[in-house]
């Protein structure tokens, strides 16, 4: 694959990733305590977080490497207002039995902005200078500032990584990809408490020659020249 100083290629599938690193970045969904750490709000409802967790470490590796390249980052979380005045009824209402947004949790208010388990957890804590987005939504761009915090900075290639595969990652990533970015995520970077559904994820996202976007482990985007 031709590149020049500044550019890039992955291998990647379905055909390798081809980013400039001065129009590129990381974006970290929703790594939040309440998704991720045993005793929050995930473990609350019988789901098991060290399929969640077992990322950690790898998307740390992520954040270290989009910082060491000069990589704009960014980290969202699902988060409302303690007024719920951002969460329409038709979200609220569909949450698992007993356990609604903006109930008491095991880390506070579920969802709720500031209460302790909408944290990002330690070890992918954001930096000076990151930008942390709050997402009233499923997807990144929505109702947020995120599209014009991209492009004020000339961004153009989107990586993600985070939680959870088949809902908050893969609904913002079809939104960058109707936006314009060329999207990657990275396989290893990614979990879901539903492993056969970040799988099929996945597949979906590289099919029909990359209907909406691409994928690659973390070692194959480390080692793009
Ligand atoms: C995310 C969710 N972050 N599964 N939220 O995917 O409700």
């Amino acid at each position: 694959m031709p590149t020049s100083p500044t550019t890039l290629a992955a291998d990647a599938q379905p055909a390798p990733f081809v980013f400039d690193a001065r129009h590129t970045a990381l974006i970290v969904i929703d790594m939040q305590r309440d998704f991720i750490e045993p005793g929050g709000f995930g473990s609350s409802l019988g789901n098991d977080v060290t399929l969640l967790s077992g990322i950690v470490p790898t998307v740390a590796a992520l954040l270290r490497h989009a910082r060491a390249s000069d990589w704009f980052v960014v980290h969202t979380r699902e988060s409302h207002a303690a007024d719920l005045s951002d969460c329409p009824p038709a979200k609220r209402l569909r949450g698992a039995p007993g356990l609604r947004i903006g109930d008491p949790g095991p880390m506070g208010r579920i969802l709720i902005r500031g209460e302790p388990g909408n944290a990002i957890v330690d070890a992918v804590a954001p930096m000076p200078g990151e930008l942390v987005i709050d997402k009233p939504g499923k997807g990144a761009f929505y109702d947020t500032s995120l599209d014009r915090a991209l492009r004020e900075r000339d961004i153009r290639y989107l990586v993600f990584a985070g939680v959870t595969t088949e809902v908050c990652v893969q609904t913002s990533m079809r939104e960058a990809n109707d936006r314009g970015y060329d999207a990657l995520l990275v396989e290893d970077a990614t979990a879901s408490y539903f492993p056969e559904f970040r799988d099929a994820t996945l597949a979906m996202i590289r099919s029909q020659g990359g209907i909406v976007g691409w994928t690659a482990p973390l070692a194959a985007l480390m080692a793009a020249a």
